[in-house]
């Protein structure tokens, strides 16, 4: 029976794709480089991978370097779920492993079967109940990043947090690069954020979250993590990729750490950037982070400072909130973000995604409450079918953000 079946993306040195696809089919399953004259060839038939489709295409610029007979074309392979075990590692290891190491080759799609797909946790919440928590079911969300917080304490987290709070952010995550230490403990943040957002909410009636940085050694993780729930975090931020997706799909299965879990995508970049290696955005960021249970996964928007190719970030966005057996997860095209760029944003990911703004928060000319409002009132009236001049026509804090960023 099969498991998985994976496209890749192949640029072959000796021209012959279909040669290619079967040294892949059997070198990743029952093949060596060499005849096993021992080895019985009945036995190995069932978990011998099959080749299910040659497809030639376009050869990418960046290939052709080494030699002129190269072609390109996408195969896919479908391995039997028998080679290996319900795990992120024994399916990596079988479809990408060795095969990483052996010419141009990209892994660009994988489809796992549903018996298989049953293995895995998904999203704990998803983005219904999230909503649910949030009080939030008509618009996209709005989240944002502390900056400027290294080197200092808790007083500037706590003033910090509880700006953009007031401005009316949904969600609030740590820096990625804010780890434990002296001046704004890990503990210490969930326990004073915790305080500052209830005394918010009272004062409003406005609900924000705050994911905080779960750090540390891998073996340390869930210790903290169920720590840091007991100390009444309501998310968490993980950089999964610095640490592997199974540890996340740990985290995520374990029902003392029953809170939202948000992929930050910091190291993922080594892994998806080039056109003729590794992996693919919409299996890395899309595919396997909803599996492993990410609620929240980041990803750079196509405009932002950091960008990526927009039809990369519908294949990742679509992967999260593709209907499947699995809770969705939201998408979190982020980077660079300002209010100005709100209506895109709307267009090209819709309502079901998060808003997501560090420097266009904090970088508001009158401070982060005016930032987050300018980003709610940017959201409300796009969402109400206003264009940013009708909706900054009513909010000076919109129509400064669109002097200083512009409009798209
Ligand atoms: C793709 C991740 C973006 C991120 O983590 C981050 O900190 C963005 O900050 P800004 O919005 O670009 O200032």
């Amino acid at each position: 029976m099969t498991g998985v079946t994976a496209t890749y993306l192949v640029h072959d040195q000796k021209g012959d794709l279909e040669k290619k696809a079967e040294s892949i089919a059997l070198g990743l399953t029952v093949g060596s480089w060499t005849n096993l004259p021992a080895v019985d060839q009945d036995q190995l038939k069932k978990h011998k991978g099959e080749v299910v489709s040659v497809q030639e295409t376009e050869a990418s610029p960046a290939a052709g370097h080494f030699t002129d007979k190269r072609k390109a074309g996408l195969i896919k392979i479908s391995y039997p779920a028998a080679n290996f075990s319900a795990d992120i590692p024994a399916i990596l290891t079988t479809i990408i492993g060795k095969l990483s190491l052996d010419g141009e080759v990209k892994l660009m799609d994988i489809e796992l079967s549903e018996s298989l797909q049953q293995a895995f946790p998904g999203p704990q919440f998803g983005i219904p109940a999230i909503r649910r928590e949030l009080n939030v079911y008509d618009r996209p969300l709005l989240m944002s990043i502390f900056k400027g917080i290294l080197g200092r304490d808790l007083t500037e987290f706590t003033k910090q947090l509880q700006l953009q709070a007031a401005g009316g952010v949904d969600l609030v995550k740590d820096d990625e690069i804010l780890f434990d230490n002296p001046l704004t403990p890990f503990e210490e943040r969930i326990t004073a954020g915790k305080q500052v957002l209830q005394q918010e909410y009272e004062r409003s009636g406005h609900k924000t979250l705050y994911a905080v940085n779960l750090t540390g050694r891998t073996f340390d993780l869930k210790e903290k993590a169920r720590k840091a729930v007991s100390l009444g975090a309501n998310a968490l931020l993980f950089n999964v990729f610095a640490y592997g997706l199974d540890t996340l799909q740990s985290l995520a299965e374990d029902p003392e750490i029953h809170v939202p879990i948000m992929a930050h995508p910091a190291v993922s970049g080594a892994l998806t950037a080039s056109p003729l290696y590794g992996i693919s955005n919409q299996v890395l960021l899309g595919k396997l982070l909803r599996l492993a249970g990410a609620d929240f996964v980041l990803f750079p928007s196509p405009y932002g400072s950091v960008a990526m190719e927009k039809s990369e970030t519908q294949l990742i966005a679509k992967a999260l909130t593709a209907d499947n057996a699995l809770n969705k997860a939201f998408p979190v095209p982020s980077a660079g973000i300002h209010p100005g760029l709100t209506p895109q944003l709307v267009e090209d990911f819709g309502i079901d995604s998060i808003i997501n703004a560090g420097g266009g928060i904090h970088g508001h000319p009158e401070g982060a409450a005016a930032g987050a409002k300018a980003f709610r009132d940017a959201i409300d009236g796009v969402i109400s079918g206003q264009s940013l001049d009708e909706a900054a026509a009513n909010s000076s804090e919109l129509a400064t953000a669109l002097t200083l960023w512009g409009r798209g």
